[in-house]
């Protein structure tokens, strides 16, 4: 039995590291690792069902051809010839820009870099810009620091206020409830404000329940309510803050009870919280990914901002401005949310790009050339990307699709060749994190099961049957071993001087340069050098106020709800991430199919019980499942938890809208109204 260490490249704030012991080839236990001071303890739900999920039975262990609807074993070989036929077909019949590429969010690392360099020798292709998960709040907070980065994990137990602003780590971020149990040992508050009432609501001194999408306005009334009472750090706002007079003279025409019935928050908790926000320090306000997934995501991202910065908690211990840490990205250039941005001049000739936002809207519509071919790895669109139904006719008007996946997702379905795609135990590879301040190693610990095949070495084999240039291979792929991979690596490393492979087989290292207090030098990289709480740049760049302002949705405003009066929120579990693990019958078990979550005070009048099958419905599409009663969720409001398969009984996306968020080209995916029946019989 041999012990690796290794980390987890899912996206997930926490990516922990892992010893796994490994007998005859097998994954057989994972365990935490303790030298990571962020993730020390407590291996999560997922992490311990990577045992099944590395030795499942359903995973794809070879290529597969659709023929006649249905998936046959072929050789590698084969689909090679047949996929380098159609790839050089499409390309001299309408250019190569009638291909798809689209890669998401499924496994990090810096090896993915080789698959936009095979795409670029191919002679580029349609790609996607934006993201479905988090931009808006990064653009909104880049506007205002220059820069996306918070203090270490470990640091927050030393605020004295904790407000989890539509943050749920109990189950997205299980480690961070450790710091946050920490600081409330030592006598901390914690303020919850999320529509519903999620486990890390628990322990919670006040929870605020607001309307959703409408945290902006509570976000001014309190910075109002704090001005006003002079309880603001003067010192602070006019030595590091552009636009301070500005935004106090905007808060003047806020009336603090119409807030609270736009908000739904009543009066008093509005006063409570910025008596708490006001005079409590050092605070951490950590701001989830969930609220920004809005129209007016980077401006209520932008309106909390302000709350943080008024009351000078920014750059000490304990105080800080938590949405994420980009310090560990060393190597990658995620840090500059410019990356999403539509296609640079530069980059025009290889790269022609769609909204990932209206991924099948778009690629609909797409004329000269219209798209032919798509080619997906680490992603599941069908699921995962809004408005299912129109990516699902996107798909089918394709005339080849090739998928790289580990299982028979709604993606994969739709393929006409799936190729087997590796397990994060089956290449070495650098990855980074979001929260994580560590650089770190996601080991190689055992040899690929069946026939599967680490993206690289696909490349690398499709180039030479593509008759690539043998310098230009050598350049841009490397080749498919395992010395290779490590030189591959070993090249980035080599650029600091803490880092080596040597050294991260046995330890996550601290990000070169990290500091564990962001912001404790008190530089902004913007363009006035101080925090910018009015941005010309948002005006600029977005079209938006250069101050934060509330701005109502689009969609699920309640001035507009009908004939879909419910609002309905899908965000993650910790069951899953996204569309990962739940096929799993170790989390089958727990979680087998979706359900709607209801208030009984919404059922009731639709003569709706516990367990009844329901419609949930809009004019996008509808979803047949059950209902779950819940007294803690505020009435009028749905939720649906992402990442279900249509398999496993569909997904809230054939619901929601392709739809941007105001700033960064990010996915509005919870502004969306649906209506639910009884379905009888
Ligand atoms: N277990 C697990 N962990 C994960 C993931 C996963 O799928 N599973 N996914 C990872 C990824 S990719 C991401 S992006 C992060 C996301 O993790 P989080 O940032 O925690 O995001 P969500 O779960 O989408 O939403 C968080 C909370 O926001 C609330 N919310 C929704 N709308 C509003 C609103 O208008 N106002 C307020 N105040 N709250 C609102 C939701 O009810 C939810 O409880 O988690 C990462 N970690
Ligand atoms: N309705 C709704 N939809 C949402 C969200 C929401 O809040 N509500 N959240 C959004 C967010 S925040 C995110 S981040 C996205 C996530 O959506 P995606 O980025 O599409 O990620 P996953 O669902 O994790 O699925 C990725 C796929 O990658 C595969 N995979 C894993 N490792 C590898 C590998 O090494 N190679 C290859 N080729 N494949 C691999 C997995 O098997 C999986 O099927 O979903 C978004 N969708
Ligand atoms: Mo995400």
């Amino acid at each position: 039995m041999e012990i690796y260490n290794t980390a987890c490249p899912r996206n997930c704030y926490s990516t922990c590291s892992f010893k796994v012991q490994v007998e005859n080839n097998t994954v057989q236990k994972i365990e935490a690792q303790p030298l990571n001071k962020a993730t020390p303890e407590g291996v999560c739900l997922k992490g311990l069902s990577y045992v099944e999920r590395a030795n499942s039975p359903d995973r794809i262990l070879h290529p597969l051809q659709k023929i006649n609807g249905k998936f046959e074993q072929i050789s590698w070989d084969k689909a090679f010839e047949i996929i380098s036929k159609k790839l050089i077909f499409f390309k001299s019949e309408y250019g190569s820009h009638s291909v798809l590429f689209y890669a998401a969010s499924g496994m990090s690392g810096l090896l993915n870099d080789v698959s936009y360099n095979f795409w670029k020798l191919y002679g580029g292709t349609t790609t996607v810009y934006g993201n479905l998960c988090w931009p808006a709040g990064l653009e909104a907070t880049r506007l205002t620091f220059g820069e996306v980065k918070h203090n270490v994990p470990w640091d927050l137990e030393n605020a004295r206020l904790i407000v989890l602003w539509g943050k749920n780590p109990a189950e997205s971020n299980i480690h961070q409830m450790l710091p946050i149990e920490k600081a409330m040992q030592k006598g901390a508050r914690l303020v919850v404000i999320d529509p519903r009432r999620t486990p890390s609501s628990e322990q919670t001194d006040i929870l605020v329940q607001p309307i959703p999408g409408t945290d902006a306005i509570l976000a001014l009334a309190i910075a109002k309510i704090i001005i006003e009472d002079n309880k603001h750090n003067k010192e602070f706002v006019e030595k590091y803050v552009q636009g301070f007079p500005e935004f106090a003279q905007s808060l003047k025409k806020i009336d603090i009870e119409k807030a609270s019935q736009e908000c739904g928050v009543p009066v008093d908790f509005i006063k409570e919280l910025a008596e708490l926000i006001g005079t409590i320090k050092p605070m951490t306000l950590i701001a989830g990914y969930g609220m920004q997934r809005y129209t007016n995501g980077g401006q209520t991202t932008r309106a909390l901002l302000a709350l943080s910065i008024i009351t000078g908690n920014i750059g000490k211990k304990g105080a800080c401005w938590h949405y994420a840490n980009l310090q560990s990205y060393v190597f990658d250039a995620v840090k500059e949310p410019e990356n999403y941005y539509p296609a640079p001049e530069k980059d025009k000739p290889f790269r022609r790009a769609i909204p990932t936002a209206l991924l099948g809207e778009k690629m609909l519509e797409i004329k000269n050339p219209e798209l032919k071919m798509a080619w997906i790895e680490r992603g599941n669109p069908i699921s995962q990307n809004p408005d299912s139904n129109n990516t699902l006719k996107a798909f089918r008007k394709l005339d080849f699709i090739v998928v790289v996946e580990q299982f028979m997702t709604d993606t994969a379905r739709e393929a006409d060749i799936i190729l087997p795609a590796k397990s994060m135990f089956e290449q070495s590879d650098i990855i980074g994190s979001y929260w994580n301040p560590y650089v770190q190693l996601k080991q190689k610990v055992v040899e690929p099961p069946g026939e599967v095949m680490p993206e690289t070495n696909i490349y690398y084999r499709l180039a030479k049957t593509l008759n690539f240039k043998e310098e230009d291979i050598k350049n841009n792929i490397p080749e498919p071993n395992d010395k290779a991979i490590d030189a591959w690596l070993n090249k980035y490393l080599s650029r600091y001087d803490e880092l080596s492979l040597d050294l991260l087989k046995k330890q996550p290292v601290l990000a070169p340069g990290l500091e564990e207090i962001a912001f404790s030098d008190f530089k902004f990289n913007t363009p006035s050098g101080k925090i910018e709480l009015y941005s010309e740049q948002a005006e600029k760049i977005w079209n938006v106020n250069p101050l934060p302002t509330y701005e109502p949705l689009e969609e699920g405003h309640r001035g507009r709800q009908k004939p879909f009066p419910l609002s309905l929120m899908s965000p993650n579990t910790k069951n899953r991430i996204h569309s990962q693990f739940g096929n799993l019958q170790c989390i089958k078990a727990l979680d087998p199919y979706p359900v709607v979550v209801i208030s009984p005070q919404d059922a009731k009048p639709r003569n709706i019980k516990e367990g009844d099958k329901v419609r949930v419905y809009n004019n996008r599409g509808e979803l047949f499942i059950k209902a779950k009663f819940d007294y803690s969720i505020r009435p009028g409001n749905v939720v649906i938890i992402n990442g279900y398969w249509n398999t496993e009984g569909g997904t809230p996306n054939l619901l929601s809208k392709g739809r941007e968020t105001d700033m960064g080209h990010g996915t509005a995916f919870h502004d969306n109204m649906v209506e639910i029946e009884k379905v009888i019989g």
